[in-house]
């Protein structure tokens, strides 16, 4: 039976367009969802763009446009920017198809006749950049703490979800599943949030039709639109074809959400007790990172410090852009962007480490072996030092990947590109060339080079899908990839065939001199 992967980004506000935050979390996402093609898995990667609420008609409203017009011009920009950057998403959703319409409805159905929803008067502080009443840990000096404006008071009669009912089997869940929410950190912040004096309350699930029209209606009551949220989390089974696509049961059941911290309380607490009422699994992990910050302060749309993925792409590249956020930011903890770091990490890394070490092996094939992988002779221990970090390396980003952390697994990798520089420093094939007696010795040199950049751009394809096949062309085997399966095919040494014709190749990241003077914020 093949094995099924199933791996979601959110859906991104269509009341702004893609930065570096939206990018960063498509990032692992990519990296992920291509780390398990190559491992077998039939995956689903899905992403798509968040289209209705007050935050959506408001924006629509400030550009004189229909809610609807002004959504498909900046859903259009989100996707035409991922297929711009090459991310390999299998679906991207809108809120607005009529699909979804359809699985919110069928949803808020069953809640609703499980009894888990209810019509109540409420009074509250709403935050429209949250989309939500908001609680007193919420707020700073009276403002919300992530919008930094001043809540509304409102008053309304609307339709609750019944959460304080499932509030301790979700506790339960979580301590039987400790990895559910993860890193750890952001477990022990949602069991924080479902503590008894944590003023957990029931959820308003509807907005009153005469002041939002901007809503999927509730099936039960055509006088009121679902809130945003309940509306928004439902893609990721609208996505997957629910409730009765071919694959749709053996997806979610290894389905495994990517989020930033911001919406950790949706995620990690609505989510799963909503789930749990519509009589369907919880998903199987919550993988939560942290913030980029600039000068101190969190990027977001709403405070309009943004960098703009294709200004990067434009200036670097975007596999270098790429593999600075991957690397950078460790997994779960907030880090800073700044365009001085990405040259320094660039330089170094890509440029200086594994450019280097492509390019003086290939020039060392065309030098001595008449541009052909040569037949190794005998090896010893230098090579096998090379050989077991390969297969420690390749086993070590297997585990690094499926536990998400993918900044560890770029430093395992270059573990593998460091060993091998040194092994050519220490080798120095250089000096061996100039000696016609130690021909095979010069041999078993350049072949051990040439397999460890095998399965280096194996493990990086994931990370570098530009770069990686473009390593593979120059040794003369990007048929590599198409049959890949890792980690076997990196561990096991000696794949790649002798004989083959390489190619000299243009530098893959050449030095970045200074820091460009325009800067990309905009
Ligand atoms: O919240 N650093 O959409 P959104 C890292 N529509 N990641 C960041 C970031 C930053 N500075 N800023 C944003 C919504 N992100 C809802 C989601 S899902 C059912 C509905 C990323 O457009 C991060 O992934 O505000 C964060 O969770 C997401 O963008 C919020 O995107």
């Amino acid at each position: 039976m093949s094995q099924f992967f199933y791996v979601t980004t959110p859906i991104f506000y269509v009341n702004a367009e893609p930065h570096i935050g939206h990018t960063y979390t498509s990032v692992v996402t990519d990296t992920i969802a291509r780390y398990h093609r190559l491992a077998g898995e039939q995956t689903f990667y899905l992403t798509g763009t968040d289209e209705h609420g007050d935050k959506i008609a408001e924006a629509a409203t400030a550009n004189k446009m229909t809610p609807l017009e002004f959504a498909d011009r900046i859903s259009g920009i989100f996707r035409s920017t991922w297929d711009e950057v090459g991310f390999s998403y299998d679906r991207f959703i809108r809120t607005t198809e009529r699909k979804h319409q359809r699985t919110v409805q069928d949803i808020l159905q069953k809640v609703y006749d499980a009894g888990d929803i209810e019509f109540r008067e409420y009074e509250g502080s709403y935050c429209v950049g949250c989309e939500r009443f908001l609680t007193d840990r919420d707020l700073v000096n009276g403002l919300c703490r992530d919008h930094e404006r001043a809540p509304e008071l409102r008053r309304e009669a609307n339709y609750f979800f019944r959460l304080t009912k499932y509030r301790a089997w979700l506790v339960q869940h979580i301590q039987d599943n400790p990895d559910f929410i993860r890193p750890e950190r952001y477990k022990n912040e949602v069991l924080g949030m479902l503590r008894e004096d944590s003023g957990l309350d029931d959820l308003c699930i509807s907005r009153p039709k005469e002041r939002l029209h901007w809503g999927i209606p509730l099936p039960f009551d055509e006088n009121y639109v679902c809130y945003v949220w309940f509306d928004a989390l439902i893609n990721y089974l609208t996505g997957i074809g629910y409730p009765d696509a071919p694959h749709f049961d053996d997806y979610w059941r290894t389905a495994e959400h990517m989020i930033g911290k911001d919406i950790l309380k949706p995620h990690g607490v609505f989510w799963p007790m909503m789930l749990k009422a519509a009589g369907l699994e919880p998903y199987q992990h919550l993988n939560v990172h942290g913030f980029w910050n600039l000068a101190d302060r969190k990027i977001s749309k709403s405070l309009g410090n943004m960098i703009s993925p294709l200004a990067m792409k434009q200036k670097y590249g975007f596999d270098a852009f790429r593999y600075f956020l991957l690397r950078e930011m460790s997994f779960g903890l907030d880090a800073a962007f700044s365009e001085e770091a990405l040259i320094a990490r660039v330089n170094a890394d890509l440029a200086n480490n594994l450019g280097n070490l492509v390019n003086r092996t290939l020039n060392m094939v065309a030098r001595y072996t008449d541009g052909k992988v040569p037949q190794p002779d005998t090896t010893g221990e230098p090579e096998d030092r090379v050989s077991d970090t390969a297969a420690r390396v390749a086993n070590a980003v297997d585990a690094q990947i499926r536990n998400l952390e993918v900044h560890r697994a770029l430093a395992s990798i270059f573990d593998l590109v460091n060993e091998t520089n040194r092994y050519l420093e220490t080798r120095a094939p250089w000096t061996v060339a100039k000696d016609p007696a130690r021909e095979a010795e010069l041999r078993t040199i350049l072949y051990t080079a040439c397999e460890a950049l095998r399965v280096i751009a194996l493990l990086l394809e994931p990370f570098l899908p530009a770069t990686a096949p473009a390593i593979l062309e120059d040794l003369g085997y990007p048929e590599a990839l198409l049959h890949a399966q890792l980690p076997q095919d990196a561990m096991r040494w000696g794949q790649l065939p002798v004989g083959l014709k390489t190619k000299k190749g243009t530098p893959l990241f050449p030095r970045i001199e200074a820091a460009p003077d325009d800067s990309a914020e905009g």
